[in-house]
């Protein structure tokens, strides 16, 4: 689309699942001037994702950046080591995010509970005070979109995700005070809620367990992570006055977070 002609997107999390389609997304969407910014753990697997990119999208311009964003010291020195051409970010689009285990309290170990909230919670929100300065510096108070990606696991909290829940509830706060916050500029805030979606979270919930994580998605049919990458793009191709707020994506057999018609 022609609004998005130019921009400079980072991407957190996209190594892998929704962070991966979404970069490939905005890159088919925009195959003529995009800067695309794809940050994760895995450089490797960034620096795959962004050949595949240039395969299908030739004037795209894509960096690939090792960034932990649960490290505060690594995402305070993201924006000054990025090279010139890419610091004028458009579009920040926090994806980056885990699950670890299914255990309850007083189950639950703190290595996950920290891993959980420093990525998803303190990685996001650190992500957001790094790049946020460069939306400000523009006229009329600043413009450009946080995209921030939720879950209806902030929405409705369950049995054995407690930590996962909270933290996307802390998401949905955070994102809810800063629409509030920035009334007076141009810049969006949006946030976007996926259900179930097939990609390596539940590998991860399951520490690598394969066949733990098939079991998730067995008799349903889950999302695709090119579904939820559609939505992202879309909200960033909207008019600039129209502010995709907040939006709940279901799978059709799913209507809650544990509401899910399986095939038996
Ligand atoms: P994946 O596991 O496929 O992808 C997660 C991505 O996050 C990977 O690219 C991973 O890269 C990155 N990541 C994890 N930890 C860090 C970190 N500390 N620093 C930087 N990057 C990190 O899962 P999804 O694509 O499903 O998850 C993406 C987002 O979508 C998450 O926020 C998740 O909570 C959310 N979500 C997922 C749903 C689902 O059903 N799948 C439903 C609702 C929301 P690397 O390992 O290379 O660092
Ligand atoms: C992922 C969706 O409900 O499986 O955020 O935790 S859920």
């Amino acid at each position: 689309a022609k609004r998005l002609s130019g921009k400079t997107i980072v991407i957190t999390g996209a190594s892998s699942g929704i962070g991966k389609s979404t970069a490939l997304e905005f890159a088919k969407t925009s195959p003529d001037s995009l800067k695309l910014v794809l940050t994760a753990r895995r450089l490797d697997t960034l620096k795959e994702v962004a050949k595949e990119i240039e395969g299908v999208a030739k004037g795209v311009k894509v960096l690939p950046v090792k960034l932990d964003v649960s490290k505060p010291e690594e995402v305070r020195g993201l924006v000054g080591n990025l090279p010139e051409e890419f610091r004028d970010v458009d579009v920040l689009v926090n994806n980056a995010g885990l699950v670890k285990g299914v255990a309850q309290a007083p189950d639950i170990a703190a290595e996950d509970i920290d891993a959980m909230f420093s990525t998803n919670v303190t990685g996001l929100i650190n992500m957001t005070q790094a790049i946020l300065p460069i939306f400000k510096s523009r006229p009329d108070g600043g413009r450009g979109d946080v995209i921030n990606i939720g879950s209806i696991a902030g929405r409705e909290p369950y049995q054995g995700g407690s930590i996962y829940c909270a933290t996307k509830a802390a998401i949905r706060s955070f994102t809810d005070a800063m629409r509030r916050e920035l009334i007076s500029t141009r810049i969006r805030v949006i946030e976007i809620d996926p259900g179930q979606v097939e990609t390596e979270f539940s590998v991860v919930r399951f520490y690598g367990d394969k066949d733990k994580a098939k079991k998730v998605y067995e008799g349903v049919e889950p999302l695709t992570p090119d579904d939820i990458a559609e939505v992202v793009v879309f909200a960033a191709g909207r008019r600039e006055n129209v502010v995709l707020a907040d939006t709940l994506v279901f799978p059709n057999h799913q209507a809650a977070a544990t509401v899910m018609h399986r095939k038996s």
